[in-house]
Parts: C-alpha cells; structure tokens; sequence
C-alpha cells in the first residue's frame, strides 16, 4: 500500500511545469507545525481491513478489498504508459469506479484532474489539452449520455471506458496484478501535485487548481477531525465525486482516513437517497442548498426512515438563516455550514457553536493557519463587522492556477494571498458571513457559472452582437442565469434556440442561460463597461 512518500530526490511534479510553489520560509512553517506531512493521498485507506468502505447500489467493499483494487488499476495504468508525472482527466459518476480510479492514480503520482459528469466537448477539450492528459476515462453511458462519442469527437489519445468500451481501452482490462517495484518506482513525493481540481471560473476558460498530496491530506485530515468522523461514519455521496466539498470536506477521502463508510448515491433526489440512508443507516451527508430545501420538502410526503442522520453539511451557495433553523427539527439532525472553494480556504461552522452562529454564518476558518483578510477596494483591512473581499493564504490554499501566469498576475496579491471575489463580513469569534459576491459568476446553487464564459459562447451566435450575463434572485436555486442580448436586427433566438446552440457547442448544460431578455443597448458604467447591476435590477 502506498502509505509513505517516495524518496525526494526524483524530479516533482510542478516546478517550472505551471506549479506555483509555497515560497520556502512558509514550507518550513508548514512543515514545523505539523500541518504537512509525508502522508501521502494513496495512503488513505486507514480502516480496519475487515470494515465496509465503500457502498454503491449491490457493491459493497471492505477496505481490505479496496486497497486491493486500487493497487490493481494503478498497475494497470502503469500497464498503459501512464506514470508519475502524468495528468490524466477523470469524467465518472459516483460509482466504485471513480474511487478505484482516483486511487489508482494518486498511487503512481498521475494526478487525476477532476471534471464534472455534466462537463462537454467545450470543457472537456480544453481540459485535455491545458493539462496535456495523457489518458480520459469516462463512463460508457451514464444519464443517457454517450460518453464514447464525446470522446471520439475530441480525438483525445487513451480513452479509457467503464463498460462497454467499443473501440477504447476497458477499464475491465486494466486490471492487472500489482508488482511492487513498479508501484514503489512510481510513487510520489507528498509535494508533487496529486490531484487537480475545478476553478468555477471567472474568466472565458476554466481554470486548473493543484492541489499537492500534503495540502490535500491536510485538508481532508483535518476537516474529519472538526467534523468529529470516525469509524462510526457512514457518510452518503449525493454531490459528485469529483466535487471538492463531497471528496474531500471532508467527503470521501476524509471517511477512509477515519476508518467510516462511505455509501454512493446518484444524486440528491430523495427517491434515491432516502431509501440509502434508511438501508445503509447513513449519518452524515453534504449537500448544496437547493437539495437541503428539497428533502425539507420532501420529508412530508415520504416515509424513509431518517433517523440515523446525524449532521447535514450543507455548503456550495449560500443557505438562509431560518432554513438552517428548520433542519434540526424537520430533518431531525445537526446542521453544519460549510464555506469551502477548490482553490483551499474551508470554514466550517463547529458541532459545538452555539444555534445562532451555526444558522447565521458560513463558519469559521479549518486551521489555526489560514490567514484571512476582509479588504476594502483599495486594499486596505477592514475592522469586524464591515463588508469587503476575503482574501485568504495558508497551508491548503493554492498559490497559483495551473499555467495561468496572466490571470493569477490579477487573483493573487503580491505576497500570495488568493482573492476570492467573495464578499464577506467578520465577526469577532472568527466567523464569517458571505454578504455577496464581486467575481464576475453566477452561483447556480452550488454550480458555478463564469459570466465571461457563456457570453463568449453567446457571442459566437450569428445573430447575437453583444450579450451580458447576470444571476438573477430564485427561491430554490439562490441564483438563475440571465442573459441580456443585444441582437443583429430581426427577431431575437428563443431560449430554445439558444440551449440548442449552446449543446452545439458542447458546453455543460448548467452553464445554459435560464432567462433571455433583448434589449437595444447595454447601460455602462463611466469608463465604458456594462454596468450588470444595472441590467440585474431590470430583472422583476
Ligand atoms: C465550493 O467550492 P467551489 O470551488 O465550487 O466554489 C467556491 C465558491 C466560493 O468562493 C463562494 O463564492 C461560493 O462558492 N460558496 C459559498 C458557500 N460555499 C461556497 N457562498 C456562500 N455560502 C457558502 N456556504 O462551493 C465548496 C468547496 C468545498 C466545500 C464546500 C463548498
């Protein structure tokens, strides 16, 4: 089992590869206090052999098995060329298939680079190329999608396929009997990069995020620890895998590092989950807001039982204060607000805050080591209590995206804090509340959608000639997406038309507009920009 790191004197992933490092003196720092170690991500696994791990549909794994499984598709994976060094892009619904995959990678250093199953030709393609991916692995069919086709469309080298693989490699065929050498030859160094996430993205292109084995490990190690985890955890999967906040916050990956159980769900629909948690007896789950409303709902016209739901984790967007209040009565359990991006920052409310703190805010920072500050426009720090931009750094944050030196020129200070573009006030326990957002997103509860993005799609539709892209308020999902279009003469593309166009594009369907409105020109600010706060207060 990969438990250690590898020696250090192999080349690391990153460096002059689009990694931005920790400067030196905040390595030591983080090293000398124990929050980096030598644990690795391959290493997680640290139930008792003989204990359930993993649940999906009939499957049922003990850890012992899934250790095994895991050594087996990394040697597979060697089988294919794949190695230390590698990238290889990650597209599997919640399926055993996606933890013995991630597991198989992070154990010979390739870093799985975590798409969403909604992602398309648009995103996919683009992910293959920025990270240079050496093999996509996909599902055959999932959501009635063809998976296959996508990939064949793309072109991308070493297509790797969960079921029936047609002319792909089976993912049935990697595997392969482990040879220890080959899997020690490989193994990372807990600096390397071990998996890359998601931005939600700001800016026409979506964007990479290392995360290295020792901040990740951290990250999720420590999030168990606040969350109170342990073998006694079984925790339900409703969000993707490939999500941060489900696999790591501690989510998946932080369930194996307490020895509990993590069960699958394909989705949040209480039809599916409901009958999980009363079958599996599931304690804990994490959910985006929309779904926390939707089982609020649902308890009344269902009859599950839940009585095993210990704590809600509920983050992603942000979760009204007397919603919150209503969990531990109608859910009958503990509710936690969780504050998290990909980029690393991670507040949590605690299990022992006091109710009004646990409704009102999004949490406190996880580690005595995150730096946060709430700054004005101009840069200067705010007193508690006053509304401004966080920006964050510490021992799990990241200090760049991946080769992306223009932008991060803009999203980090100088002196390496990430700003968020979230916008937020402090109270004087530490406590943070996220009063709004100046980032050019929309958060679609929980998914986020960059603005410039779908616009730059828009604009590529011949009878659209400017287009600007705004949330508008709704009840369920927080936000919606509207596009405002000024078109070429003659009647403006239905809405119809224009998710026809998008899906054209391959562009993932939650980034599609929910709303369009033509007007004849856009308002601007002074200096010439649309003023979008204009145009969203157009919109009753
Ligand atoms: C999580 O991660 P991302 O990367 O999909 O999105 C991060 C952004 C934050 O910058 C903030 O704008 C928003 O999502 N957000 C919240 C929130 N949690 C995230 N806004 C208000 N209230 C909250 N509770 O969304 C994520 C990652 C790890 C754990 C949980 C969520």
């Amino acid at each position: 089992m990969a438990g250690e790191a590898g020696s250090g004197d192999r080349p690391q992933v990153g460096g002059g590869d689009g990694f931005v490092p920790w400067p030196a003196e905040f390595e030591a720092r983080y090293k000398d206090a124990g929050y980096w170690s030598d644990r690795l991500l391959g290493g997680v696994l640290r139930g008792d052999p003989d204990r359930t791990a993993l649940v999906a549909g009939a499957d049922r794994l003990t850890y012992a098995e899934l250790d095994r499984r895991a050594d087996r598709v990394a040697a597979g994976f060697l089988r294919l060329g794949v190695g230390r060094g590698d990238r290889v892009v990650v597209q599997l619904p919640n399926t055993v298939s996606f933890v013995t995959v991630f597991l198989g990678l992070v154990r010979i250093g390739a870093a799985p680079v975590l798409a969403l199953p909604a992602h398309r030709e648009s995103e996919i393609g683009y992910l293959c190329e920025l990270a240079e991916a050496r093999a996509y692995v996909i599902p055959d069919v999932d959501g009635g999608f063809d998976y296959r086709a996508m990939a064949r469309a793309l072109g991308v080298a070493d297509v790797v396929v969960d079921g029936d693989a047609q002319e792909f490699t089976a993912l049935s065929d990697l595997d392969v009997d482990p040879d220890a050498e080959a899997l020690a030859k490989h193994r990372p160094d807990a600096a390397d990069v071990g998996v890359f996430l998601l931005s939600g993205g700001t800016t026409g292109l979506p964007k990479l995020i290392p995360r290295t084995h020792r901040d990740y490990v951290y990250n999720l190690e420590a999030s168990a620890e606040v969350c109170g985890f342990g073998q006694d955890t079984v925790y339900l999967v409703v969000l993707p895998a490939a999500h941060n906040f489900a696999l790591a916050c501690p989510g998946i990956l932080g369930v194996f590092a307490s020895g509990g159980t993590v069960v699958l769900s394909p989705s949040g629909a209480p039809d599916e989950a409901f009958p999980l948690i009363e079958r599996e007896r599931a304690n804990v789950c994490a959910v985006v807001p929309p779904i926390a409303l939707l089982w609020l709902d649902a308890v009344s016209w269902t009859d599950e039982d839940l009585s095993s739901l210990s704590l809600l984790q509920v983050g992603g967007a942000k979760f009204a204060a007397e919603r919150a209040a209503q969990v531990p009565d109608v859910l009958g359990c503990s509710v936690q607000q969780v504050f998290g991006m990909a980029e690393g920052l991670l507040n949590y409310t605690r299990l022992d805050d006091p109710a009004d703190l646990v409704e009102r805010t999004q949490g406190r920072p996880l580690s005595p080591a995150d730096e946060v500050r709430v700054v004005d426009g101009d840069g200067n720090d705010l007193p508690d209590g006053e509304v401004g931009e966080l920006l964050t750094r510490g021992p799990y944050t990241l200090r760049g995206y991946y080769r992306a030196p223009e932008h991060n020129a803009r999203s980090f200070s100088p002196d390496g804090f990430y700003r968020t573009g979230d916008l937020v006030r402090r109270l004087p326990s530490g406590h943070l509340i996220v009063e709004g957002r100046e980032k050019d997103q929309i958060n679609r509860g929980g998914d986020k959608v960059s603005a410039e993005e779908l616009e730059n799609h828009l604009l590529a539709h011949p009878a659209i000639h400017d287009a600007a892209v705004v949330g508008m308020p709704d009840p369920v999902m927080g936000e919606r997406t509207c596009a405002f279009l000024v078109v070429r003469g003659g009647e403006a593309p239905a809405l119809r038309e224009i998710k026809d166009f998008l899906r054209g594009r391959g562009l993932a369907a939650y980034k599609f507009p929910d709303r369009i409105e033509t007007v004849d020109a856009f308002p601007r600010t002074p200096v010439g920009k649309i003023d979008k706060k204009r145009l969203a207060a157009r919109l009753g």
